[in-house]
C-alpha cells in the first residue's frame, strides 16, 4: 500500500505506467502533515466531482505518522503513498510523483489545505477547454492571501519580481511561483526538468512546452493544523534555482554579451572622438557630445541585432521607439553614475577612480534592467 521509491537520478519523468485518457493525477508532497490528510482528502472527494482521479502522496518519510494515515484511506478513495527514505524537497517529489501517475491531467497542490481543493472544478475547466496549464493564482483579481503579515506579502512580491526581471519569460503571469496548477501530461512529457527548492511550477513554465496558459483565481488561506517547512534554506535555495535556469534559458550569456556591447562602445566613443575633433575639428564640447551620441547609437544597433534579437517580435515597440528609450536608459545611467562616482568621492571620501568603477558597475546594472524590462520587453 505504501512504495518506497529510490533515487531518480536526473529526475526522469519517464512514466512507470499506463497513461489514462481524461483521468486526473493530483500529486501532494508530503512532509509532517498527518493532521491534514483525512479533511484533505475528503474535500478533494467531494470538490472533483465525477471526473476520475487519483491522488498520489509523495511523503519525505514524514516521523508523525502522515504515510500511514494516507495508507488507511486506500480501501475508501483512490490513495497512492509513495515514500522516500532520504528527504530530498518539494520540486523533486513532484517529479517522482509524475513518475508514478496515470493521468493525462496532472495536478499539483499542498497537503496542508491552504489550496483549497475546491478551486479543482475551474482548474479542470480550464483544462476541459483547451488550455494546457493552469494557475491557481493568488494574484489575479478575485485571488488574494489570507492573513499574511506584511513582510511575508513582501517575500512573495519580491521572490515574483525576481523572477520577472531576470526571467523574462514569466512575465506573461501573475503568479509563476504558485504550488497550486493543473497541466496536460504533454507539457513535461519532452522537458528536462532540473528543480532546486519549492518552485516547480517556476520550473514548469519556463521548461515545459505549453501553449495556452490561464491562471484562475483562489485564496491561499492560513494553515490551521501542522508546521511550516518554510525556512531560509528554501529562499536560498529559490535564489540558486533562479540562477540555474536563468544559465539554461540563455540570460546570463545575454547579459555577457550586453557588457561586451558596452566594451565596443568604449572603443566607438573613443574613435568617434578622435576623427570629430582632431581630422573634422570641431569644437571639443561638439566632438565630445557627437561621439558619446555615436557611441549610443552603435550600442543600440548591437543590442537590436545581438543581444536582444529574440525580443523584436511580439515586443510591441518599433525600431525608433526602441532606439529613443535606450537613449533615454543611457542619459539616465549616465546621470546614475555621474552621482554615485561624485557621493562616493565627495561625501564618503574614496579615492576617485574606484569611486568612478563603482559607479559605472551600478550603472551598467541599471542600463541592463531598465532596456531589458522596458526597451526590449
Ligand atoms: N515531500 C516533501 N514535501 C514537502 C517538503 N517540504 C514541504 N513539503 C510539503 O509541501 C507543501 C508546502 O509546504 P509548506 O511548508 O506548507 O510551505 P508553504 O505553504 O509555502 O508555507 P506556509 O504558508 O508557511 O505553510 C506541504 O504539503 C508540505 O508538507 C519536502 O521536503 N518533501
Ligand atoms: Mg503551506
Amino acid at each position: 500500500m505504501i512504495e518506497e521509491i529510490g533515487k531518480n537520478p536526473g529526475n526522469s519523468i519517464e512514466n512507470k505506467g499506463f497513461i489514462k485518457t481524461g483521468f486526473a493525477s493530483i500529486i501532494i508532497p508530503t512532509y509532517n502533515e498527518n493532521d491534514n490528510i483525512v479533511p484533505l482528502v475528503e474535500r478533494i472527494h467531494a470538490a472533483i466531482g465525477d471526473r476520475p482521479y487519483e491522488i498520489l502522496f509523495v511523503d519525505d518519510n514524514s516521523r508523525d505518522g502522515t504515510a500511514d494515515t494516507a495508507a488507511a484511506l486506500v480501501p475508501k478513495y483512490p490513495v497512492k503513498v509513495l515514500i522516500r527514505k532520504n528527504k530530498r524537497g518539494l520540486a523533486t517529489a513532484i517529479i517522482d510523483g509524475l513518475l508514478y501517475s496515470q493521468g493525462e491531467y496532472v495536478c499539483v497542490m499542498d497537503a496542508d489545505l491552504q489550496h483549497p481543493p475546491e478551486v479543482l472544478p475551474a482548474l479542470f475547466r480550464e483544462m476541459d477547454n483547451g488550455r494546457d496549464l493552469v494557475i491557481a493564482s493568488r494574484y489575479v483579481p478575485g485571488g488574494g492571501c489570507e492573513g499574511w503579515k506584511v513582510s511575508r506579502r513582501i517575500m512573495s512580491k519580491g521572490a515574483i519580481a525576481l523572477a520577472h526581471i531576470f526571467l523574462p519569460d514569466t512575465r506573461k503571469y501573475s503568479d509563476p511561483l504558485s504550488g497550486f496548477f493543473a497541466f496536460h501530461r504533454k507539457v513535461v512529457e519532452k522537458a528536462q526538468l532540473n528543480p532546486l527548492g519549492y518552485k516547480i511550477l517556476l520550473e514548469i513554465l519556463l521548461m515545459g512546452d505549453h501553449k495556452s496558459v490561464a491562471e484562475v483565481p483562489y485564496t491561499f488561506v492560513t494553515r490551521t493544523r501542522g508546521e511550516s517547512k518554510l525556512s531560509a534554506k528554501t529562499q536560498k535555495e529559490y535564489l540558486r534555482h533562479l540562477a540555474s535556469l536563468m544559465h539554461r534559458k540563455g540570460e546570463d550569456i545575454r547579459f555577457i554579451k550586453f557588457l561586451l556591447v558596452g566594451a565596443s562602445g568604449v572603443v566607438v566613443n573613443l574613435s568617434a572622438q578622435f576623427i570629430l575633433k582632431d581630422l573634422a575639428n570641431l569644437t571639443l564640447p561638439v566632438a565630445v557630445a557627437a561621439a558619446i551620441e555615436v557611441s549610443i547609437i552603435s550600442n543600440f544597433l548591437l543590442n537590436d541585432k545581438f543581444t536582444f534579437r529574440d525580443r523584436l517580435s511580439g515586443s510591441g515597440s518599433n525600431f525608433l521607439s526602441r532606439l529613443f528609450k535606450f537613449n533615454g536608459v543611457s542619459l539616465v545611467g549616465a546621470g546614475v553614475q555621474y552621482a554615485i562616482t561624485l557621493f562616493l568621492a565627495l561625501a564618503i571620501g574614496i579615492y576617485h577612480i574606484p569611486a568612478a568603477l563603482i559607479g559605472i558597475v551600478i550603472a551598467t546594472m541599471v542600463n541592463y534592467l531598465v532596456n531589458n524590462w522596458w526597451t526590449w520587453k
